[in-house]
């Protein structure tokens, strides 16, 4: 039995249509889950819409239509980028969903069971923006002026209101960090969120009476769930909590992948809401950083929101998933403009892969009547660059495990050019009138390398890369078909013959930088 990974996004709030933040943390979770199906785990990917809160509440006023109907609509355009994006999810959950009510009703019980909830009244600073409440000491500004951490506006709010005794697991969630150097990362955020509870941690209000757009609290009428408390749980309702099952062999889920801002809530809240009711916490949380239109923060104010499925119509979506893992240095900010995207998509995607692929099989389409190369005769050259491509795949898929999934995509380039080396000294254009015996071997070792380079960047372009395979009549391509010659000795026994090739990465237009 293989072994089970989970990983999930943060759900995001319909409240507007998705952004390319939003783009990016579906993309980079996309190529790590399809990575951990290559390496031949059992994976279960999820992502979503968190639908309640006051947010959608005052949206919908503000819109004139209704919180449900809001949802609706933005959530069907969430669900349409995943799709353009090729994003593998297994689950696309909404938190209206019917099966995710129970989950968070049954979690709150479990919670309540634990003695953990009690009612009392709730007098604080509360930020519409984040869905957050906040302490005196956290903001910033004067008065009406008051800011949050994350530079919102934040409210004064008197309520009476659920509350859970996050103060009683600030010694629990340390012992938890300190067990699991990995559970926070990076590690820059690990060390923001244990300096957090180092500083003692005050009970939560968790649940709402001003509203009713939520998960009803069982047993407590006219009050509906703090929307963190539901939208956390999404990630138990996708493996089948609290009924159990088959899926809930998934859990604890292996990794949250976030942004840096929520952090708090997937790192503190999340694993004492788990240990309160008795649930194992996740084993990672990463927070990745945030994007920025040409090194600038993007706001509706500032009208630089970039439309995610605006830009992979212009630039491709392979392209715009390619630049946003190679250039942003994961769990750091990075900058992006389509210039950027553009350039990258060039020089390493079609002129470098793509050109590699496309010299070498029209070669073979041209030259050998799309049979496949003999073995001819090899020389050394022909096993180092085997041998060093070998080492490049090492490093990338020790690099991805690790999150570091730029570093990984520069070991995969160095591999291409080392290829790129390699046919411009062997020449096999020129061995085809001079000795064709050594251009055979030439283009077989080119094939062989060209296939491992495209089962490698499989996840990241899994479009461009799987066309590369087709061409090439490769069938398996997990991490298992790597390094081997058995499936290119009975691809050339089955007769197969390479169709000359349509280039797979186009050459994009760099616009001017406005
Ligand atoms: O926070 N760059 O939803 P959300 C990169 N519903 N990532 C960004 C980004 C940017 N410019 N802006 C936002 C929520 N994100 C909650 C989550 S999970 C149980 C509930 C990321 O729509 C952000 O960090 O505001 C978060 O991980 C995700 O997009 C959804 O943000």
């Amino acid at each position: 039995m293989a072994e089970p990974f989970y990983i999930t996004t943060a759900i995001s709030y319909p409240n507007g249509r998705p952004h390319i933040g939003h783009a990016y943390e579906a993309i980079a979770a996309d190529a790590i889950a399809r990575f951990q199906r290559q390496a031949g785990r059992d994976v279960r990917f999820q992502t979503g819409t968190d639908e309640h809160g006051l947010k959608m509440v005052q949206t919908a006023r503000d819109r004139g239509t209704s919180p449900r109907a809001l949802a609706d609509e933005m959530s069907g355009h969430f669900h349409a980028m995943a799709d353009a994006l090729d994003i593998s999810y297994d689950r696309f959950i909404r938190t209206v969903d019917e099966d995710h009510h129970r989950a968070s009703r049954a979690i709150w019980q479990a919670m309540a069971d634990a003695g953990d909830l009690y009612l009392d009244r709730y007098e604080g600073w509360y930020s519409v923006r984040d869905e957050a409440f906040y302490d005196e000491k956290e903001l910033t500004g004067e008065g009406d002026q008051r800011l949050s951490p994350q530079g919102t506006p934040v409210e004064w709010t008197t309520e009476e209101t659920w509350f859970f005794r996050l103060s009683k697991y600030q010694q629990p969630l340390l012992d938890l960090y300190a067990a699991n150097p990995d559970f926070i990362r990076p590690e820059s955020r690990r060390n923001e969120v244990m300096r957090f509870v180092e500083g003692g941690l005050s009970d939560l209000s968790v649940s709402r009476t001003s509203f009713d757009w939520g998960v009803k609290v069982p047993g407590s009428d006219g009050h509906v769930m703090y929307v963190w408390v539901d939208a956390l749980t999404n990630y138990l309702t996708g493996v089948g909590y609290p009924d159990g099952g088959d899926l809930w062999r998934f859990w604890p889920a292996d990794l949250h992948l976030i942004g840096k801002d929520i952090v708090r809530f997937h790192a503190v809240y999340w694993p004492a809401f788990l240990m309160s009711a008795n649930i194992a916490p996740p084993k990672s949380v990463f927070g990745h950083g945030f994007l920025l239109n040409r090194g600038e923060k993007m706001s509706k104010s500032t009208g630089n929101v970039v439309d995610p499925l605006e830009l992979a119509e212009a630039v491709g979506v392979d392209a715009l998933r390619y630049f946003l893992l190679r250039d942003v240095s994961f769990g750091q900010d990075g900058s992006f403009s389509q210039e950027a995207i553009a350039v990258r998509a060039n020089a390493d995607l079609a002129n470098s892969f793509g050109n590699l692929a496309q010299r070498t099989l029209s070669f073979i389409a041209k030259n050998l009547g799309g049979t496949l190369p003999d073995g001819g005769r090899a020389e050394e050259g022909d096993r180092q660059l085997l041998d060093a491509i070998a080492g490049f795949a090492a490093e990338f898929r020790a690099r991805f495990e690790a999150l570091e999934l730029g570093l990984a995509l520069e070991a995969w380039i160095g591999a291409v050019f080392e290829c790129n080396r390699y046919i411009d000294a062997q020449a096999p254009w020129t061995l085809r009138k001079t000795d064709p015996e050594r251009m055979h071997a030439v283009l077989g070792t080119l094939v062989r390398a060209i296939h491992d380079l495209a089962i490698l960047i499989l996840p990241v372009v899994p479009a461009s890369a799987a066309k590369v395979l087709d061409q090439l009549g490769a069938e398996a391509r997990d991490h298992a078909a790597l390094g081997r010659g058995d499936w290119y000795d009975a691809l050339k026994a089955s007769g197969f013959t390479l169709a000359s090739p349509t280039p797979v990465f186009p050459r994009l237009e760099v616009p001017e930088a406005a």
